[in-house]
């Protein structure tokens, strides 16, 4: 048996559940459920917020989870990536007010910078030599300037109008995120034979669509 973590409601939730139909895998699914059992394939499903997977595979909670590249390398377990799904890609870039001055990455030396990834944002800037404060905020990161927080903040853009309609621009990609499957380390060779074939199913779900 394997369990498998995927986001509960957001941006990740539709795709995953179409993933794993896709796969050829069978469940009752029920908004306001949390758990539920496939009914062809050793396989249970768990609904959980995003950010909450990592750990939860990590930990051993759950066998397998998809999630984010950006919510996995944040929360420090690049490792655990077993597939990469090609489903809700962004990026985490830079952004500053439409009307101030920028030249590179440097320009941002002492600055305040806003973001929900300081430890993504953090590596970024140390690899360009550049300190910055960064402050850690959960949520609506793009106001940040207009209310006198930061001079620039860092957050994930899909099509970029949340930055246009705020006022920003965008000025450098700091990493590139799609959805990724991930998987404990201590699987089971019993899992891991499991696992084999839902990756081997998932391969052919992205081959067919190509
Ligand atoms: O409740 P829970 O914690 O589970 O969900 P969440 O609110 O933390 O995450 P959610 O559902 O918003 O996003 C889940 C994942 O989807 C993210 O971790 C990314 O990997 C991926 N993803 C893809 C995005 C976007 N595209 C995206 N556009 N996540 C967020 N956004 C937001 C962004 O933060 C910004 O506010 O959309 C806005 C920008 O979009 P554009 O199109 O205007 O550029
Ligand atoms: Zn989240």
């Amino acid at each position: 048996m394997l369990r498998l973590a995927i986001q509960k409601s957001g941006r990740l939730s539709e795709d995953s559940l179409a993933l794993i139909r896709e796969c050829g895998i069978s469940f009752i699914s029920s908004s306001y459920k949390l758990k539920t059992e496939a009914t062809n394939f050793p396989l249970e499903i768990l609904f959980l917020r995003d950010d909450d997977i990592p750990g939860y595979v990590q930990d051993g909670v759950a066998d397998l989870g998809i999630v984010g590249q950006n919510v996995l390398v944040e929360a420090g377990y690049p490792n655990l990536e077993v597939e990469a799904l090609g489903f809700s890609k962004c990026r985490l870039s830079l952004a500053v007010p439409r009307a101030a001055s920028y030249d590179s990455v440097e320009s941002l030396q002492g600055k305040n910078i806003a973001t929900s990834y300081p430890t993504i944002l953090g590596r970024y800037l140390a690899g360009h030599g550049v300190q910055a404060n960064l402050h850690t905020i959960s949520g609506s990161v793009e106001i940040a300037p207009s209310i006198g927080l930061a001079e620039a903040i860092c957050d994930i853009v899909s099509s970029g109008s949340t930055l246009l309609g705020n006022g920003l621009r965008e000025v450098e990609t700091v990493f590139r995120s799609e959805a990724v499957l991930i998987a404990q380390p201590n699987l089971s060779a019993e899992q891991t034979e499991l696992l084999e074939q839902l990756r081997f199913r998932m391969q052919a779900v992205r081959r067919a669509k190509r």
